[in-house]
């Protein structure tokens, strides 16, 4: 982490999302405005909003990617967050590599951006945000959506070869796939990291490795979930793919196999590590990067990660040649282009 001190943890749940029996029950997002013309939607205008996302974090890694796969460089800012220890907890900072405030904000945290748009506002701010940087406020972090609004409402502005990463076509089999995604890939390591009790994780534990399995199944016959070219769907299993294989893997718990055990599914991330959007907003040693929380508490045995992050070459792992292609009709072209 490149802003302020060493960050050891990048999600605090709060007490109200474990319930009773130990499940994590994630907190709604808080700003769903959508992008739009329509009355009340957030216009896209060039020099209004950022993007703010960190490393660690695949909710927002996905709209960092499909923004740059777009080429929304112009008209949607980015920036990724530091994380710093602030009252007890810990806090997304803002500020840049000598600690100076935004300059159009002049805001140092992410929550000023919350209590901007919410006077009083006292909860998790949390990433990916969206903000206005002309009205200094937080206008949208609903996750589940944003990569759809990149790719629909930010149409006018994406670049002139941009992928169709949502085709009208397939929207709705698209939205099916990435609803089931959501419980049973993306959030099913949040279930299982944040479970207070071992039968709410031993659930989550099934969800996950029986979805592993029917994904293995899908992608063996094609080269990404829906065939030839990559959908918003791929990035979204991609970004826990990465993160299960370099963190999670090593310290959520015991799994029969890891990522390397699953051919398909290896070889299929891989794949998409060598498109550059997706390789250039995987920061593999930081994903990995373990700040030592178990060691403040003074065991013996920091984790390997903790001791290793920065020994093992990863990029030179997820480089490793592989031949999905031979599983396309149109081997050459892993994004569909419009004539
Ligand atoms: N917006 C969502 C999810 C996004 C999310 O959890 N992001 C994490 C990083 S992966 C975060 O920003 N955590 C900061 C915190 O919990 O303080 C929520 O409110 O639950």
């Amino acid at each position: 982490m490149s802003c302020g001190e060493a960050a050891p943890t990048y999600s605090v749940q709060i007490k109200e999302e474990i319930a009773k029996d130990g499940r994590f029950i994630r907190q709604p997002n808080l700003f769903t405005t959508p992008f739009g013309e329509g009355e009340g939607e957030l216009k896209v205008e060039k020099g209004r909003y950022k993007l703010y996302w960190a490393k660690g974090c695949h909710w927002s890694n996905r709209a960092s990617i499909v923004r740059e796969l777009l080429g929304l460089e112009d008209v949607l800012d980015v920036q990724i967050v530091g994380r710093e220890k602030l009252n007890g907890t810990y806090a997304w900072t803002v500020y840049d590599e000598e600690g100076n405030p935004d300059k159009q904000s002049g805001y140092k945290y992410l929550f000023e951006y919350y209590e901007a748009a919410k006077p009083g506002f006292t909860g998790r701010a949390t990433v990916p945000t969206v903000v206005d940087q002309i009205e200094k406020k937080a206008v949208n972090n609903d996750y589940h959506k944003l990569t759809n609004y990149f790719e629909t409402a930010f149409k006018a502005y994406q670049k002139k070869d941009a992928p169709d990463l949502y085709p009208e076509e397939q929207r709705e089999e698209i939205d099916a796939l990435n609803e089931w995604l959501f419980p049973n890939i993306n959030n099913a390591t949040y279930r299982m990291m944040f479970s207070r009790s071992l039968e709410a994780y031993n659930e989550a534990y099934q969800d996950f490795v029986k979805a592993l399995e029917y994904l293995e199944e899908r992608l063996e016959n094609n080269r990404f979930l829906f065939g030839d070219y990559v959908t918003d769907s791929d990035v979204r299993l991609y970004v826990t793919l990465v993160r299960w294989e370099v963190a999670y893997y090593r310290f959520l718990g015991t799994f029969e196999k890891g990522l390397r055990g699953y051919k398909n599914l290896w070889a299929y991330t891989r794949d998409l590590y060598t498109i550059p959007a997706f390789r250039h907003n995987t920061y593999l040693s930081d994903i990995a990067h373990d700040y030592g929380a178990i060691d403040e508490s003074g065991t013996h045995f920091p984790t390997f990660n903790y001791r290793y992050w920065n020994e093992v070459d990863y990029d030179k792992i997820f480089s490793e040649p592989q031949n999905r292609r031979d599983l396309s009709l149109d081997p050459d072209h892993k994004l569909l282009v419009a004539e």
